[in-house]
């Protein structure tokens, strides 16, 4: 199959998936075409099947703000019509199942489908907004197939936006041969060189990720447990965290590495993930730990209860309780043979249930169901 890929190159669940996804296609014999802004940060070097197209936007001094729905609906249409493509496939509906569905109306061939996969704050934080929710309800409605990463967001989204849809769930997926625990010789020594336990979280530190969350978490089980807490990322809250560490008198216990390209070796240098966040459609950086043998410590909010087993691979808490999930932690981490089977727990439910090949297969038997026109009005 030709298929185009519409997504986000940032850092971030959605550009993750999308740009995971379309590698495995291609390894599948697809010949995927990457549609965006930048290069999918996940995408660097030559690989066979993947074409990158850049979305090119005027920066006319009349407009105030970039116009990237019609510039990227340009796009589509240009590589539709030179490629040949059978699916426009949107990762994060804001705007790219606008765009695809503006593309698809100018191509005027039926034949061209477009999927568009709903991520997360694309349905239950962003496209609520007034200034989107008319133009979002529409663009979903008029995809020829829409997926979305859990249940839980499936359900949100046709309650939301009152759309009549089959949604199909396809969750997200993990590389289990690339995220493994590897023992890289240093990186422990490095965050903790008094052999202390490591916490870590991995997020865009957005409000959404309650942060401070963590960092309060951190402190109750530091004082019953020698430990370190790795924050990785970077995002609009990181100043206030850092304020709240300091205010805490932790600052030296914390450390805040920043963006990380390569994740394996840090996680592979942790014992448990945290992730008490306010919302949450799925919860990719917790699978992406699981795999590595971390339990995950978690809110009870969105998808996490599809991914997390309480009780099996890690503890789910109400959100914002963040004594209880200091107590789960501290509980894992002074119980050796109890750790060690939600550690192997979580791998296995990695490898069973979210592999990369398991995932994909859903996906192209969606595809191929959307093109013989065999959906559910
Ligand atoms: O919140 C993020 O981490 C970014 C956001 C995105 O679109 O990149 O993540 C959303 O999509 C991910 C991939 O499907 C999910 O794993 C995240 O749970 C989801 N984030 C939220 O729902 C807040």
């Amino acid at each position: 199959m030709n298929i185009g890929i519409v997504c986000y190159p940032t850092y971030g669940g959605s550009g993750v998936v999308a740009a995971e996804l379309g590698r495995a296609l291609a390894e599948r014999g697809h010949r995927i075409h990457f549609i965006s802004y930048a290069l999918p940060f996940r995408l660097d070097g030559f690989i066979d099947n993947i074409v990158y197209h850049e979305v090119e936007i005027s920066k006319y001094p009349l407009f105030d703000f970039p116009l990237y729905t019609p510039a990227l609906a340009s796009k589509i249409v240009e590589v539709a019509r030179f490629e040949k493509l059978d699916i426009i496939h949107a990762h994060y509906a804001i705007p790219h199942a606008t765009s695809a569905y503006l593309a698809k109306q100018i191509l005027g061939d039926p034949k061209i489908k477009i999927i568009t996969t709903l991520h997360g704050t694309d349905i239950t934080l962003v496209g609520l907004e007034p200034s989107f929710l008319p133009v979002m309800k529409f663009s979903i409605e008029q995809s020829d197939g829409v997926t979305a990463v859990s249940r839980f967001l499936r359900e949100k989204t046709l309650v939301n936006y009152q759309i009549k849809k089959d949604i199909q769930v396809i969750p997200n997926f993990v590389d289990v041969n690339k995220y493994q625990r590897i023992f890289v010789s240093g990186v422990r020594k490095h965050l903790a060189p008094g052999d202390e336990k490591i916490l870590i979280h991995v997020s865009n530190f957005r409000m959404v990720k309650r942060v401070q969350d963590v960092i309060q978490i951190f402190n109750l089980v530091r004082q019953k447990i020698r430990s370190k807490l790795v924050l990785v990322g970077d995002g609009p809250e990181r100043s206030s965290c850092e304020q709240l560490a300091h205010e805490l008198n932790i600052f030296e216990d914390v450390i805040f590495l920043g963006k990380q390209i390569e994740l394996v070796p840090v996680l592979s240098a942790a014992d448990i993930f945290l992730i008490p966040s306010q919302s949450e459609s799925f919860g990719l950086s917790a699978l992406e730990a699981m795999a590595c043998e971390l339990p995950v410590v978690s809110s009870s909010v969105g998808g996490l209860p599809e991914l997390i087993v309480h009780g099996e691979t890690g503890f789910i808490a109400e959100i914002g309780d963040v004594g209880r999930m200091a107590k789960y932690t501290i509980e894992l981490l002074t119980n050796d043979s109890k750790y060690k089977l939600f550690a192997a727990a979580s791998r296995r439910r990695a490898v069973e249930m979210f592999n990369t090949e398991k995932i994909v297969d859903q996906y192209e038997g969606y595809y191929a169901q959307v093109l013989s026109g065999m959906m559910i009005a």
